[in-house]
């Protein structure tokens, strides 16, 4: 089964989890995508729905589901959102899509929240996925040289790196800049991830720890396997 496969049917077995009437936070990326088809499937009445970027919210309007904002519905029941890595206690590494900061404030706005994945997104250490830090954008070499500052205080040489394509520097759909640290492997996430909150600039990171309730993964046999 491929990884677009494993996706798939992660995402299909998600999109059961939604009731009628509910407010739905939708992810970005890939495996959310399948997410996001598989609920506009469902036809469910009454859903308002959550995106937590301008690429999802262009492909539920254009699927039919009705979209809401968190200003209008700052309560969320459940989100269903992918990952670049899931770790022991369901710690996860997101921020591939450059949806990070949006992404983090669905899901903490959230009753519940669903990560969906293919199987090569499980790992016993988080790190080996470079890790995503949304950095403003004035100023943002100053603070991806504090960023290596306290990569090397957890043991990581590597500087981060400022995230470009083809256009140039990637932008968010905020505006900031996206930093990628290769970690390799982060030992304490948590003080990781405290430390990175105390730099000026950086606005948020890839860390999204006790935020996940499930996980459900796609699997090799053509199942899916909860986390
Ligand atoms: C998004 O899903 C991002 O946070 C994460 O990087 C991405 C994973 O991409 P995909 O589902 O395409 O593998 O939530």
């Amino acid at each position: 089964m491929s990884a677009d496969d494993q996706k798939r049917r992660a995402g299909e077995a998600a999109a059961l989890h939604v009731e009628p009437g509910m407010v739905v936070g939708l992810g970005t990326g890939s495996t959310a995508a399948w997410f996001v088809k598989a609920l506009a499937a469902r036809d469910l009445a009454g859903l308002r729905c959550v995106p937590t970027s301008e690429a999802t919210a262009d492909l539920a309007r254009e699927l039919g589901l009705t979209l809401s904002t968190l200003e209008d519905t700052p309560r969320i029941d459940l989100t269903v959102d992918g990952a670049d890595e899931i770790g022991p206690g369901l710690a996860l590494i997101k921020g591939g899509g450059a949806a990070l900061l949006r992404e983090k404030l669905v899901w903490e706005a959230s009753s519940r929240c669903i990560v969906i994945a293919d199987a090569a997104k499980v790992v016993p250490v988080l790190g080996a996925f470079p890790l995503p830090i949304e950095v403003v954008a004035f100023g943002h070499k100053t603070t991806g040289n504090r960023i290596a500052d306290v990569l090397i205080d957890h043991d990581i040489s590597q500087p981060a790196r400022l995230r470009q394509a083809e256009r140039g520097v990637v932008r968010t759909d905020g505006g900031n800049v996206i930093y990628d640290a290769r970690c390799l492997a982060i030992h304490d996430p948590a003080r990781l991830a405290d430390d990175l909150k105390l730099i000026t600039g950086v606005v948020e990171h890839g860390l999204f720890l006790d935020l996940a309730d499930e996980a459900i993964v796609g699997t090799d046999d053509n199942g899916v396997e909860r986390l």
